[in-house]
């Protein structure tokens, strides 16, 4: 089967180009111009750009958190992605506390086998240390997943430093690498705990209890322990200017550090949270939460910089239903957003149309990076001969406008609802098939990658 893209702006992190683009089988068979059509279907790209598939680092499919579990399993979470334009997804396989790692990879394979539209991988979340887990490392490794998830804070996944810094020596060892969730949880529960003596049940209290200087202080406490190990470490949606500042001095005393954001921490602020709707201020309930405009404005620019890597989504969708679980106390909310289904028109909008970075740099932090740092480049993240057949057929022309009703993410709401896109995504090829066309998914077979160690 062959398909050809015919006079598109082809897009990569280092720039654009016109070209078309041949698809045979499930790869980009040739990028030039005035390729020969021969037996090609062609389509019609003049005026549309063509971006590499975008690869969200971080989602959270079928987990439980709280007592429920997210409204997108991997079978509605990866056909929002794909409609949005994202081809693979890095989800977080989880085990419960005493659990080998192989057996919370087997059942996050459960999970997605046969049910995940879009290609797919997993991190491995250690949440337990021990010499068991240790040796298991390299058996993660080599069944293709090279990245891993420590938390900071919540009970129930978070593990001792000590713990953190052996797990930090053997990643480096094994050549893993680690995102971390970065939270001072020893203070945030005194937060909590001086909140509801007070009676500040709502969800005006959240951003109060885990503010910025908390994560700061978490990121910096990470660094150093990473500076200790000489490791590099990955911060994932890291949402302040305090965090940043921590990421530089690190940067400065040579230490690798990779950042992650995500889309809530660029758009949204934390009046979200002022709204007297007690529900409709739950519905942004997040960790960490989102921040002020000013730090908006300083995830900007770092993006600008390239001192931002990747941004991913950190997608945990809950429906309203289940956020009123919250409802006379803010910390019984369960925690996350929506949003692995409007990531690439955001950025684009909000991005690239407004003038802040460039198609090369949206490109680099949704397709180039995450492909490196994930250990899946070239075969992702750049439209070249060998690599799959994974295009987002972008029409900066056609704008809409985002909203719950025309979405395919099992949730009732998005954190989004109304904005107005520069530009839709026309179409998106999966490994060299029409996956979506306009809105519509047509396939869905999505496979399990096998990554390699990190190239970024
Ligand atoms: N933060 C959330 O809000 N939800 C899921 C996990 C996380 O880190
Ligand atoms: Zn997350």
């Amino acid at each position: 089967m062959k398909t050809l893209l015919r006079g598109g702006i082809v897009i990569s992190a280092h720039g654009e180009t016109k070209a078309d683009v041949l698809l045979e089988n499930e790869r980009v068979a040739a990028v030039g111009e005035d390729l020969p059509a021969g037996d090609a279907q062609v389509v019609d790209c003049a005026g549309k750009i063509l971006f590499p598939g975008f690869i969200d680092g971080h989602t959270h499919f079928d987990l439980e958190v709280g007592g429920t579990i997210t409204a997108d399993d991997f079978a509605t979470g990866s056909r929002a992605a794909l409609r949005g334009g994202t081809t693979m997804v890095v989800d977080f396989a989880a085990p419960d506390k005493g659990e080998t790692l192989a057996e919370g990879l087997e059942r996050w394979r459960k999970k997605s086998e046969g049910r995940t539209a879009c290609d797919y991988g997993f991190h491995m979340t250690i949440d337990d240390w021990n010499e068991g887990i240790s040796r298991e490392i390299d058996d993660m490794l080599d069944q293709g997943i090279t990245s891993f998830k420590m938390y900071m804070t919540y009970p129930a996944m978070m593990i001792p430093e000590g713990d953190m810094y052996h797990a930090l020596l053997r990643l480096k060892e094994a050549g893993g690498i680690v995102g971390v969730h970065c939270e001072n949880d020893g203070v945030i529960r005194t937060l909590v705990s001086d909140a509801k003596a007070a009676g500040r049940l709502s969800p005006a209290s959240h951003p109060r209890t885990r503010p910025a200087p908390l994560e700061a202080e978490a990121v910096g406490h990470l660094l150093r322990m990473a500076q200790l190990a000489d490791v590099p470490v990955i911060i994932v949606h890291l949402t302040c200017r305090e965090s940043l500042e921590e990421v530089r001095a690190a940067r400065r005393r040579g230490q690798r550090v990779y950042v992650e954001t995500c889309p809530h921490y660029l758009l949204l602020d934390d009046s979200v949270y002022d709204n007297p709707d007690y529900m409709e201020a739950a519905k942004f309930v997040c960790a960490p939460p989102i921040r002020k405009r000013a730090d908006q404005s300083a995830l900007w620019e770092a993006l600008k910089n390239s001192e931002i890597d990747t941004v991913a989504t950190d997608h945990c969708s809950f429906t309203t239903a289940q956020k009123r679980v919250g409802q006379y106390d803010f910390t019984k909310i369960p925690g996350g957003l929506p949003g692995v289904e409007h990531r690439g028109t955001l950025l684009y909008t909000y991005g690239v149309a407004a003038g802040r970075i460039t198609a090369a740099d949206m490109c680099r932090v949704l397709c180039e990076n995450p492909a490196k740092l994930y250990g899946c480049w070239p075969r992702k993240g750049v439209i070249a001969p060998g690599s799959d057949g994974d295009i987002v057929v972008y029409d900066p022309s056609a704008g809409g406008v985002i909203t719950a009703a025309d979405q395919a993410q099992n949730v009732d709401y998005t954190p989004y609802e109304g904005r107005k896109t520069v530009g839709s995504i026309a179409q998106v090829y999966l490994r060299g098939r029409l996956a979506v066309d306009h809105g519509r998914v047509l396939e869905t077979r999505g496979q399990f990658i096998h990554r390699e160690k990190n190239q970024l």
